[in-house]
């Protein structure tokens, strides 16, 4: 499951975000609290798995999910990040206000995004620094004992880490070679994280982002790598989101949004990460899965159960719009030969419709 991380300063909208994505109404702490820490559970939409429900009409359907938290007690005055309770996250969705609500005071002062993305890229970098500078000095300390080529790769990568960081660049900037990436893993570096930004704008920008961002001289800080941009208007798509969903489509067209938050911040968190998802159907069951492009067929595997994985014989693949042509008929696609026996290595893609066969 994918993870993601919300980071930003308070009172720009994060609590907001998260019960927007999870669909969850409840009220978990104060507004623009900052001792709350919340996690939720957004589901990923895919009108594939709702036309696969239909020609399978499963006793369940389970769609992809993405973990959301929010961490309590940071972007205060000093604004320490709690690096332990983001280094699971795949992906950081930092929320930057754009909105201007006299009603709500922003801690920082006057509403300004290019202030705050900097600050909160400046935290990043800080807490990065302190854990490579920490690093180094643990392997000066072990050459001493006794020289290790290992040891001197590392000492080299992360030499070149605090050398970028030092420079005010985020890490996520570096292009790494395969080795290096693993090297740098376990470190879990908060500024190497893909970074979506979050522009939470003001109700009157929300049909012209794209001026939003000029006006708030945005364009060339959100050019970086690795970077997305989202738009959305927190506060406003939440209370849609709670009314009736058959009255839900005509507001957002009000507003001038073609589809809701939620689809928006998790097709572009997709895009940011490059996940895609395969499929798993039958009677009991029909469910998405999202992993990482270039997934290995063992690998997908291990995403349902390690015993798959490690039992994996063949994965039996048939597209989604072969089986979806041929009305869900498995029989009808292994006639035409639609029905593929790939091995462990094979590389799965979007839209792929697996049944693992494993040894228990
Ligand atoms: N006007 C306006 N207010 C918002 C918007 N998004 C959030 N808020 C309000 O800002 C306050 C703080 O929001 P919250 O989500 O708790 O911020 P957090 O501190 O970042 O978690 C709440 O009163 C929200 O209703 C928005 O898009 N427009
Ligand atoms: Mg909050």
């Amino acid at each position: 499951m994918l993870r993601a991380g919300l980071i930003g300063l308070p009172s720009t909208g994060k609590t907001t975000l998260l019960r927007l994505l999870s669909q969850s109404g409840e009220h978990g702490g104060q507004p623009g609290g900052r001792l709350e820490s919340q996690v939720g559970v957004a589901r990923v939409p895919d009108p594939r798995l709702d036309v696969l429900t239909t020609l399978f009409k499963p006793k369940r359907h389970v769609p992809a999910t993405v973990e959301l938290t929010e961490l309590a007690g940071h972007g205060g005055a000093k604004a320490l990040l709690d690096v332990s309770g983001f280094r699971n996250a795949d992906a950081l969705l930092h929320v930057l206000r754009l909105f201007q609500d006299e009603r709500v005071p922003h801690a920082a002062g006057d509403v300004d995004p290019a202030r705050d993305l900097r600050r909160m890229e400046d935290e990043l970098i800080l807490a990065d620094l302190a854990v490579a500078e920490r690093r180094l000095e643990r392997i000066r300390q072990d050459l001493k004992k006794g020289k290790s080529r290992e040891l001197d790769e590392e000492a080299r990568i992360i030499e070149r880490c605090r050398a970028t960081l030092e420079d005010g660049q985020p890490l996520r900037a570096l292009s790494l070679d395969p080795e290096d990436t693993k090297r740098l893993r376990g470190f879990s570096f908060l500024s190497a994280k893909p970074l979506l930004v979050v522009l939470n704008l003001d109700e009157s920008d929300v049909a012209d982002p794209a001026g939003a961002i000029e006006r708030a001289e945005l364009t060339e800080a959100l050019s970086g790598a690795a970077t997305e941009t989202v738009p959305v208007c927190a506060k406003i798509e939440l209370e849609i989101a709670q009314l009736p969903p058959e009255d839900c489509a005509a507001f957002l067209e009000d507003l001038g949004l073609a589809d809701s938050g939620l689809d928006r911040v998790i097709r572009a968190s997709y895009r940011l990460l490059g996940y895609i998802s395969f499929f798993t159907v039958g009677e009991d069951e029909c469910r998405a899965w999202s992993i990482p492009r270039e997934t290995s067929a063992q690998d997908a595997a291990g995403e349902i159960h390690s015993d798959i994985a490690r039992g994996f014989i063949r994965a039996e693949v048939v597209s989604y719009e072969a089986l979806t042509d041929r009305d869900g008929s498995y029989p009808a696609c292994r006639e035409h030969g639609e029905v593929r026996l790939e091995g462990k290595d094979y590389k799965v893609r979007d839209g792929d419709i697996i049944n693992f066969r494993f040894a228990t």
